[in-house]
């Protein structure tokens, strides 16, 4: 069993996936994904539509918790990602454009899926961005 102070903690850092191969290696983003550390949130099943925290709210995937995070790490420049580790899972679309990770067009997802409900496609669904994938994490 987790101590309470340990999972407090987890809650606001990148947590590694456990077996390092929920994104297969064919996907486009993986050279990336090993360089920021694996982040176990690029495999959840609604990460790539907008939901940062990998969870749910009233059945909701995409609330104004993930809001808060995606407004935090947008338009920033990927060297404050080091001391805000849970940006990278504003990362929607595993893409970056002079030097930020989230951008408009990470908002532009954002804003499709924002508060959808439950009928969000999962990051292996159609419209596919990002991907493959050999299992979610959540
Ligand atoms: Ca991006």
């Amino acid at each position: 069993m987790k101590k309470p102070i340990f999972f407090l903690i987890s809650l606001f850092i990148t947590i590694p996936c456990i077996a390092d191969d929920c994104l297969s290696e064919t996907a486009r983003e993986y050279d990336i994904w090993v360089q920021w550390d694996r982040p176990c949130c690029w495999c959840c099943r609604y990460q790539c539509r907008g939901d940062i925290n990998c969870a749910s709210f009233l059945g909701k995937p995409i609330t104004l918790s993930d809001l808060n995070i995606f407004k935090a790490a947008f338009n920033q420049h990927e060297e404050y990602f080091l001391i805000n580790p849970g940006w990278i899972c504003a990362d929607l679309n595993h893409d970056g454009f002079l030097g930020k990770r989230v951008t408009l067009s990470d908002l532009n997802i954002f804003k499709q899926y924002f508060f959808f409900g439950s009928n969000i496609p999962q990051c292996d669904e159609p419209p596919i961005i990002t991907g493959p994938y050999n299992w979610f994490c959540d």
